[in-house]
C-alpha cells in the first residue's frame, strides 16, 4: 500500500497545485489508479465530517472539492483506460420553482468525493424529469433540494412520480427548511441536514 498521506493532506488543505503534484507522483509510482481514488474520497471524507462538526465552513469545503476536482481530472482517463467507473449513479437537483443551488452543487461535490457518478439537473426541475433522467442513467439514487417552504410539496411530487413509475430509485431530500420528519411525512428514504452528511446517507442508501 502506497504512502498517499501527501494528497489527503492537500485536499483536505484545498491545495490543488500540491494535490495535482501528488497524483501524478504517484501515478508515474505506478500506484493504481483506484488506490489514489480512493485516498482522495477518503480525503473528502474527513472533509464533510468536519464540516458536519462545524470545525470547517462553506469556503474551506469548496476548496477541498476543487482540489479533489483538478486532481481527479487527472485519474479521470487512467480510470477509463482500466476499466474502473463509479459503482452507482445518482440524479440531483433542486425541485420546480425553486432557484436556489449553492447547497446542492455542494451535495453534489461530496457525492462524486463518494466515487458516486453525478448526474446534476441544475434547478427548477419538475418531477417528471428526475424520472426520466433516472430511467436515462440507471440512477439508483435521487437528490433532492429545496430552500424555499413553498417548494417543499414539490419533494412529494417527485417521491410519487418515482413511486408510479418502476424503478428501483430510492429518494433522499435536503434543504434549509426541510426536516426528517418532513422527509418520512412524503415517503422519502432519507433526509441530510448538511453535504458531509448526503454524502454518508447516499453511501448507506446505495448500500442497502
Ligand atoms: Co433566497 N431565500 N430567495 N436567494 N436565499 C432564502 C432561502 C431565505 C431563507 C432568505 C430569508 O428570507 N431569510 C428565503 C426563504 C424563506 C422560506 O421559504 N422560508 C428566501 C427567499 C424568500 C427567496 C426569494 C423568494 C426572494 C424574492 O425574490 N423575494 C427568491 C426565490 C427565488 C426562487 O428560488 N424561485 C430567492 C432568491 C435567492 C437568490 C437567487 C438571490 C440566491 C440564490 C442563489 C443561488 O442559489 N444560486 C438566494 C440566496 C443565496 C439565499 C440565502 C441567503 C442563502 C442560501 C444558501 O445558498 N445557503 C437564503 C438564506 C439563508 O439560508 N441564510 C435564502 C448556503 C448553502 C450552503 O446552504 O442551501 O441550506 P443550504 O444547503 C445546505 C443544507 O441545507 C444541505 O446541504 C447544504 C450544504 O451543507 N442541503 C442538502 C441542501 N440541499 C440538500 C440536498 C440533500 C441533502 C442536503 O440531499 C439531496
Amino acid at each position: 500500500m502506497a504512502d498517499l498521506s501527501g494528497l489527503s493532506l492537500a485536499i483536505q488543505a484545498g491545495d490543488r497545485a500540491s494535490a495535482v503534484r501528488h497524483t501524478n507522483e504517484a501515478l508515474a509510482a505506478g500506484v493504481p489508479p483506484q488506490e489514489i481514488l480512493n485516498a482522495m474520497t477518503e480525503a473528502m471524507g474527513i472533509i464533510g465530517r468536519l464540516f458536519q462538526d462545524g470545525d470547517i465552513f462553506v469556503p474551506e469545503m469548496l476548496i477541498a472539492a476543487r482540489a479533489m476536482k483538478e486532481a481527479t481530472a487527472i485519474l479521470e482517463p487512467v480510470l477509463v483506460e482500466a476499466g474502473i467507473r463509479p459503482e452507482h449513479t445518482a440524479v440531483i437537483g433542486t425541485v420546480e420553482g425553486d432557484l436556489h443551488d449553492i447547497g446542492k452543487n455542494l451535495v453534489g461535490m461530496m457525492l462524486k468525493g463518494a466515487a458516486i457518478e453525478v448526474v446534476d439537473l441544475g434547478v427548477n426541475v419538475p418531477a417528471d424529469r428526475f424520472v426520466e433522467a433516472a430511467r436515462e442513467h440507471n440512477a439508483r439514487l435521487i437528490g433532492l433540494s429545496a430552500l424555499l417552504t413553498t417548494t417543499m410539496p414539490n419533494m412529494r411530487k417527485v417521491v410519487e412520480a418515482i413511486k408510479a413509475s418502476n424503478l428501483n430509485t430510492k429518494v433522499m431530500i435536503g434543504g434549509a427548511p426541510t426536516t426528517p420528519e418532513f422527509a418520512a411525512q412524503i415517503g422519502a428514504d432519507g433526509f441530510a441536514p448538511d453535504a458531509g452528511a448526503a454524502a454518508d446517507l447516499a453511501k448507506s442508501l446505495l448500500a442497502g
